[in-house]
């Protein structure tokens, strides 16, 4: 068994093609190669081994089998997030979370909008960090959050619909970058940095005195939504990831500087990685020690506070990331040529004062220029992007480690070319203990002259490498529209999603309130009521017709459709669309959603289903008559 539910077939004929390889494959399963082949050099052994292990791996599928792993992929700064399939790269779906959407009515539809709040007015977003949720630092398929830097917002997605259920509009902070979740005993919280600088609280009394500004590191309640607390740091904050423990999470720096323009952020040698102690944040508050700003409890984690610590590293580090069998935390180089491993184990000693914060450094190999972030395969190695070189460099920890401590060895594997300039790389499942060394992947910035070209912008390029074996193999090209940051990638074991929507599904459940106070049962009827000039249609829908083929308001009402799709059938999705009204909803199975806009043309507009849903999907429309002013 390989990727697929039926692989055998596909494999075997490969085999069949190449009876040589094939041969090496039965050997190496039954450990009889190093016997059978005593004339062989060690290389020619290794090489042939190799190849045996790695050719196991089917990288592509065919058309009908179904992947074996979930990518979820931000959508940079469209705004939403993404989901592939693996090893194919296919886009699965799109699941629009800070953009607005035509096709579903995201933003458009008041479900969504009363889970945007406010902030749905801005129709931007920045997402650069999909993580999930887990327990006992493994994935537990529950939500996916991201962060938006572009309007400092944090939404979670829901795995059993794949659609945003909650949003929370941060805060104090400016621009939310790093977002990593709690992965030990489970994610009760959500860590979100806070990039930029601004005075707290950020109400116009303080302007130009960057001496009074401060970022803050945001936590978040994962099933609430709501902000925990937040703790004010010295420096700004990238990225973050959190430890196997619960206790620690840590942050890079790339301003301890506070600089205010690129010369004097990039002034010092050294920035730091911040780490925060939980537990500690949990007892301060717990005592009382922090201060309200609008409405947010804040604990003070500047230097010298016994909350946080603050390990110098070379300047201007970038990706956190921590090793999946839980001992350390690296933080990547970006104008350092390096990386800085950080002992977990010896964090305890650290905030006891027993150690000084670089001894809790154990390695700090050179990879090559422009280290952003590292990925790890579960046996030992970690693989960099090293933005400048264009490389992914496959290195091993522990030889690090050893080099570090002097002895004589190569701690670098091997260093591949990709296509071009890499930021995040994520292998599968390898945030998490169940790591799996399978795949990689590596997302590009720039795709130059790798696809055909369409204009002066480029999407940008995803990478996918076979990293099962000795060595790194680059498998497919993945061309992607306005820069998914980050990924992370879930076997479809851990996923569990509906195939319709049940009735009491608390994302529309006010809807549902809604029609309860007009004595609607949105299963049955369709009906039309007004309250003053406003006007609440109710209508269900099976293919291939509306509950109502005509309804008719006043020119100038607020007019209110709530549309009940009565369908059973899995993939029967209906929508609805006003024509000349900038109006359109999705309404999946079983689904109920509502949509609010005001009918100020007089005369017949026509509503219709944009879903194809029917042989007769043209003929499902209807007639909105509006009686003029
Ligand atoms: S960041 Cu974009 S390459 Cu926002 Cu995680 Cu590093
Ligand atoms: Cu319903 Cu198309």
């Amino acid at each position: 068994m390989t990727n697929n539910d039926k692989p055998e077939t596909q494999d075997t004929s490969l085999e069949d093609a190449n009876s040589r390889r094939s041969f090496f494959k039965k050997s190496a399963l039954i450990g009889g190669l190093g016997v059978a082949a005593p004339a062989m050099t060690a290389t020619m052994f290794s090489q042939m081994a190799h190849a045996a292990t790695q050719d196991k791996i089917k990288h592509s599928v065919d058309p009908g089998e179904l992947d074996e792993y979930y990518g979820f992929w931000s959508g940079g700064h469209s705004g939403e997030v993404r989901i592939l399939g693996l090893p194919s790269m296919r886009e699965l779906m799109r699941i629009p979370v800070f953009n607005h959407d035509s096709a579903t009515g995201w933003g458009m539809t008041n479900e969504s909008k009363a889970i945007m709040g406010e902030t749905g007015k801005y129709t931007n977003g920045d997402s650069h960090h999909p993580h999930m949720s887990m327990t006992d630092g493994r994935y537990n398929g529950k939500y996916v959050f991201i962060n938006d830097k572009a309007n400092t917002r944090v939404a979670r997605i829901r795995c059993d619909v794949m659609k945003v259920d909650k949003m929370l509009d941060i805060p104090n902070a400016h621009a939310i970058h790093g977002l990593r979740v709690q992965k030990v005993p489970y994610t009760k919280y959500v860590f979100c940095n806070g990039e930029y600088e601004v005075p707290l609280p950020n109400d116009g009394s303080v302007l130009d005195d960057p001496s009074k500004y401060t970022s803050l590191f945001n936590v978040v309640d994962a099933e609430k939504m709501e902000m925990a607390f937040q703790v004010i740091v010295d420096g700004n904050l990238d990225n973050t990831d959190a430890d196997y423990t619960g206790k620690y999470a840590a942050s890079t720096c790339y301003n301890s500087e506070m600089g205010m323009n690129l010369g004097s952020m990039i002034a010092a040698e050294r920035d730091h990685v911040v780490i925060f102690n939980i537990e500690r944040i949990e007892a301060a508050i717990a005592a009382g020690d922090y201060k309200v700003y609008n409405g947010v409890k804040v604990v003070d984690g500047r230097k010298g506070s016994k909350l946080t610590r603050y390990i110098p590293v070379p300047k201007s580090p970038h990706g956190l990331n921590t090793s999946p069998n839980g001992e350390y935390f690296v933080a990547n180089g970006k104008l350092s040529p390096t990386v800085s491993i950080i002992a977990i184990d010896k964090l305890d000693a650290l905030f006891d004062d027993k150690i000084k914060p670089r001894d809790t450094i154990v390695g700090e190999p050179e990879l090559g220029l422009g280290p952003l972030h590292t990925a790890f395969d579960g046996r030992g190695n970690a693989y960099t992007t090293v933005f400048i070189d264009s490389q992914i460099v496959k290195w091993n920890v522990q030889d690090a480690i050893d080099h570090f401590n002097g002895k004589k060895v190569n701690y670098i594997r091997q260093k591949l070319d990709v296509q071009y300039q890499p930021g995040h790389n994520h292998t599968t499942m390898g945030e998490t203990r169940d790591a799996d060394g399978k795949y990689l992947v590596a997302l590009c910035k720039f795709s130059k002259d790798r696809f055909l070209p369409v204009g002066p912008l480029h999407p940008e390029n995803d990478q996918l490498i076979d990293i099962s074996g000795d060595e790194m193999k680059l498998v497919h090209d993945g061309p992607t529209y306005a820069e998914p940051h980050d990924c992370m990638i879930v076997h479809r074991s851990k996923m569990k999603t509906k195939k319709i929507w049940t009735r009491d599904d608390p994302i529309f459940a006010a809807t549902v309130a809604m029609a309860k106070k007009d004595g609607i049962t949105l299963e049955t009827d369709n009906k039309v009521i007004r309250n003053g000039n406003k006007v609440r249609v109710y209508m269900t829908s099976v293919a291939p017709t509306f509950g109502l083929e005509k309804f008719t308001v006043k020119q100038g009402d607020e007019v209110t459709v709530v549309v009940t799709n009565l369908d059973m059938v899995e993939d029967v999705t209906h929508g609805f669309a006003v024509v000349n009204h900038g109006v359109s909803m999705e309404i999946g199975p079983q689904q109920t959603s509502s949509v609010t806009f005001i009918a100020d043309k007089p005369g017949v507009q026509w509503f219709y289903c944009h879903w194809f849903c029917h042989a007769l999907h043209m003929e499902m429309r209807g007639r909105m008559l509006v009686e003029p002013k």
